[in-house]
């Protein structure tokens, strides 16, 4: 392990922001003696430093929908590496004796990491992965009855006859000095397959109360793009499943004709962030067109627009939507344009940074930085971009048993990164 030498040290303040964290919402269940955070004076002062937006007759729907006040972070950190050497690393899941699962993309490959960053053998017996492009081995999970069962769960690009598709799978991790999944058991299939080395989403969230969330991308060619809204696709989805793979009685299209009955929410692009908040609610980050990334809260039944409405426009500057805003369709809770590029998501709990609690982190890819959301009130008050001097595309940040955050950098030689108080 050693400390990079672009270790950061942020003491400074700027004037006229403040870093202070939010208040929890009104409906958080206080722990008992936990004080209470007095009311701060939200943000105020110019948005961070980012390009001209690409498309500026779009006008935001209401007050702090983009490029809110920037803030700055006061409690000084670093940035350590842990481990190095990994090709585009994609996700990290803990196991419960702090020992972590990265993923490999395009190689298919698993690998266990212990915290002192000593990396295992390949784990052995994953299904194939068609890894060109954007595809490949994408997001892992520990099954939350890891501990009796150790049942890990992936997303992949399946390659199919005809195609493609993103496809979750579970199994039994076997350890020892050549470390196995045992009794692979695909389920899960986005339908329908289609030939698409784009767009398939693929993060995965377990909530309490034993559900499953998987996020789906639109496969970016046109004629899955038309699928985003039309529930008889899992196109543009979020999907919502058991751990075996059934389907919950209470989804929302369970009584739909036609519909496809994992669906929890439509109309989105390509979902590459998704986490929970302390109220255990879905938040998600897809990546939008040029000047089009959005943040927003899915819900059970509801259409998020695309690629009726939106905030961006096509990479080659033609225009996709007629309005930002329609009947029937939910506005992003933000957007941002330009673009960060969203991959990795986390709302964070920890106690190493009290200043950052409930606060939203993204990576950010074409960003190059560590995006940090201040939240009142289900709004972004204040925007941060951590790490810009690194020059890493931030494929991943999760939080560590100790409340540190973990992140994944997108590169041929990718490194995992730990960021803790100084
Ligand atoms: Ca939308």
């Amino acid at each position: 392990m050693r400390t990079l030498s672009m270790t950061i040290l942020l003491a400074a303040v700027l004037s006229g922001c403040s870093g202070k964290t939010p208040n929890p919402p009104v409906d958080t269940p206080q722990t008992p003696g936990e004080p209470q955070t007095p009311e701060e004076p939200l943000p105020s002062g110019p948005p961070v430093t980012q390009g001209p937006p690409n498309v500026p007759e779009f006008e935001p729907a209401f007050p702090g929908q983009t490029r809110v006040p920037a803030i700055q972070t006061k409690t000084a950190f670093q940035v350590t590496e842990i481990a190095s050497g990994f090709r585009n690393p994609w996700a990290i899941a803990f196991l419960p004796d702090q020992r972590m699962l990265v993923t490999e993309k395009p190689t298919g490959s698993l690998y266990i990491v212990t915290p002192q960053g000593v990396k295992s053998p390949a784990v052995a017996g994953l299904p194939r992965v068609d890894g060109r492009n954007q595809g490949g081995l994408l997001d892992v999970e520990v099954g939350p009855d890891y501990a009796q069962s150790g049942l890990i769960y992936w997303t992949y690009y399946e390659p199919r006859s005809g195609g493609n598709g993103l496809a979750v799978a579970r199994a039994k991790l076997v350890e020892g000095e050549q470390p196995r999944v045992e009794s692979v058991q695909v389920i899960f299939r986005m339908m329908p397959t289609l030939e698409s080395t784009l767009h398939a989403g693929g993060r995965l969230v377990f909530t309490p109360d034993g559900k499953l969330f998987v996020t789906l991308g639109e496969r970016s060619i046109l004629e899955g793009r038309v699928q985003a809204r039309d529930v008889k696709s899992h196109f543009g989805k979020v999907v919502r499943i058991n751990p075996d793979g059934s389907v919950p009685d209470d989804n929302p299209y369970v009584n739909t004709e036609g519909a496809k009955p994992e669906i929890w929410s439509v109309g989105h692009r390509n979902i590459l962030s998704a986490a929970l908040d302390r109220q255990n609610r879905l938040w998600t980050v897809e990546m939008g067109p040029r000047g089009g990334d959005e943040l927003n809260r899915p819900e059970a039944g509801k259409d998020y627009g695309w690629p009726t409405i939106g905030y961006g426009e096509e990479y080659s500057g033609a225009p996709i939507h007629e309005s930002t805003q329609g009947p029937g369709m939910e506005q992003p809770v933000y957007y941002w344009d330009p673009v960060i590029s969203p991959s990795g998501m986390t709302i964070y709990t920890g106690e190493l940074f009290p200043e950052w609690r409930d606060n939203v982190f993204i990576g950010g890819l074409s960003s190059q930085a560590l995006v940090r959301l201040m939240m009142r009130n289900d709004r972004v008050v204040g925007e941060e971009r951590l790490l810009t001097d690194l020059g890493v595309r931030v494929r991943e940040v999760v939080q560590g048993p100790e409340g540190a955050l973990y992140l994944l950098t997108d590169a041929t030689n990718g490194k995992l990164l730990k960021l803790t108080p100084r």
